[in-house]
């Protein structure tokens, strides 16, 4: 009897395997290739991290094609000389396949022709997040070698972008380091805090991980770090909680907030907006205050964009000795619809020394992602500004 029922066990349980590598081994129409998805790791915790690698092109968006690690890249849809996106997911505590990978595959190869890598590390992500922590140079060291290989195919280091998730936005750090901070970019979505927020700068993702590091913070009141890592950091709506859908931001997002990088100061901490629905975006410019001379206290000036029906106010704050100071405006209308601009000194007056009563200087405004050919527009004259006042001005700016 008890023979009996464990062989009926053994079978139902070989139908079912057979049933899901059936359904992960379909094959692709176009490519020809099989088709390979994320591992699963709820009930089968190995002692191996089991890394896969799965390419996805613009031609199968939807079919993972697994690189074979010792086989090189040669035999594959890789394109050499496209540019490579690298996606590694987080801490997966019930070892399932993260929710947004195919969102987040499907916007890249809509929006651009480029190679999306995904990592799987489902195995090491697993269980408890300290041991998945522990996992993460391992890792690191396997996808260098990947990025090795690609090198070795003739691929440029800065076409290569590493985006993490979470845990994952670390581990595009470590890799990032072991290249040198030669690869291209690397943009860590919502890095993960626990065990990294006192890390030293080797150990978490920085800014000398790549030739531009950017982070989205989504989550700094819980999971997420709260200090800066990168070039620029956005602090999506303050970081914290989001507004609408609290979890995960979509691609759309920072595809189209993209901001020319190279152009802007190092280091910065980006505070942008979303609105509560889809596609979440908002339009962004970059607005600049040039003191006529500089002042040896910090200058603050709110700047308040406004279109027939909206109201955005930011703030420049003009380091003390400096001539000055940048901001991100973000505002729900495209800046051709802005058809006037308020700017207000605020002056820095403490009980025992008065600030200046007024400043002068310039005004500037560039819509993002700045054109190579950069279109700032300036406000033509040296501005007065005095203390608390509101100062408007027309924008005779229209849309093309
Ligand atoms: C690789 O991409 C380039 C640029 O899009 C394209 O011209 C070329 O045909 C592609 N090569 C292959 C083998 O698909
Ligand atoms: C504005 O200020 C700058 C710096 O002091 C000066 O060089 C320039 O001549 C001024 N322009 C006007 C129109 O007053
Ligand atoms: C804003 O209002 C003015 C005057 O009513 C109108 O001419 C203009 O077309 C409006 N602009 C937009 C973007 O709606
Ligand atoms: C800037 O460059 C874009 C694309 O290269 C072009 O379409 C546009 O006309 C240029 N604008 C100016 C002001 O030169
Ligand atoms: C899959 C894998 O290698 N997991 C390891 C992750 O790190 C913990 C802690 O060192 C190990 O116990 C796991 O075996
Ligand atoms: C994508 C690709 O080129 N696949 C080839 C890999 O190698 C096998 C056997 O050599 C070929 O049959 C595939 O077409």
């Amino acid at each position: 009897m008890v023979e009996d029922l464990k062989r009926k066990v053994l079978i139902v349980l070989t139908v079912l395997l057979l049933l899901s590598s059936a359904q992960a081994g379909s094959t692709d129409r176009l490519s020809g290739h099989q088709c390979t998805d994320f591992q699963t790791a709820n009930f089968l915790r190995g002692s191996k991290l089991k890394v896969q690698f799965l390419l996805f092109t613009h031609s199968s968006p939807s079919c993972g094609e697994l690189i074979l690690a010792d086989d090189g890249i040669k035999n594959c849809s890789f394109n050499s000389s496209l540019e490579t996106k690298i996606i590694i997911h987080g801490f997966r505590a019930l070892g399932t396949k993260p929710s947004w990978i195919e969102g987040l595959v499907h916007a890249i190869l809509h929006s651009s022709q480029v190679n999306v890598i995904a990592v799987d590390w489902i195995y090491g992500s697993t269980a408890a997040y300290p041991s998945a922590v522990e996992n993460v140079t391992l890792l690191a060291l396997s996808i260098s070698q990947l990025i090795s290989k690609l090198l070795a195919l003739g691929v440029s280091g800065t076409s290569i972008h590493i985006i993490g998730v979470s845990l994952g936005a670390h581990v595009a750090g470590l890799v990032g380091h072991f290249h040198g901070g030669q690869l291209g970019r690397i943009t860590g979505l919502d890095p993960a805090g626990p065990k990294y927020t006192r890390a030293s700068p080797e150990e978490r993702l920085d800014p000398g991980d790549a030739l531009f590091v950017e982070a989205i913070h989504t989550d700094a009141d819980n999971f997420g770090i709260r200090i800066p890592v990168g070039h620029i950091d956005y602090f999506v709506n303050g970081g914290r909680d989001q507004p609408g859908c609290p979890r995960f931001i979509s691609a759309g997002l920072q595809e189209q907030a993209g901001v020319n990088m190279r152009k802007l100061p190092k280091e910065v901490k980006v505070y942008l907006m979303t609105s509560p629905s889809a596609p979440f975006c908002v339009h962004h410019s970059l607005v600049e205050f040039h003191l006529q001379k500089t002042r040896n206290t910090v200058t603050s000036i709110e700047i308040t964009f406004f279109s027939n029906s909206t109201k955005d106010t930011a703030k420049i704050t003009i380091p003390k000795h400096q001539e000055m100071g940048k901001r991100l405006l973000a505002h729900s209308v495209p800046l051709c619809q802005i058809n006037r601009v308020t700017l207000k000194y605020l002056p820095k007056s403490q009980f025992w020394r008065k600030d200046e009563s007024f400043i002068v200087g310039k005004f500037c405004a560039a819509p993002l992602p700045l054109a190579s050919n950069r279109t700032t527009s300036c406000l033509p004259w040296n501005l007065t500004l005095p203390s608390k006042t509101d100062i408007s001005y027309e924008l005779p700016t229209a849309c093309a």
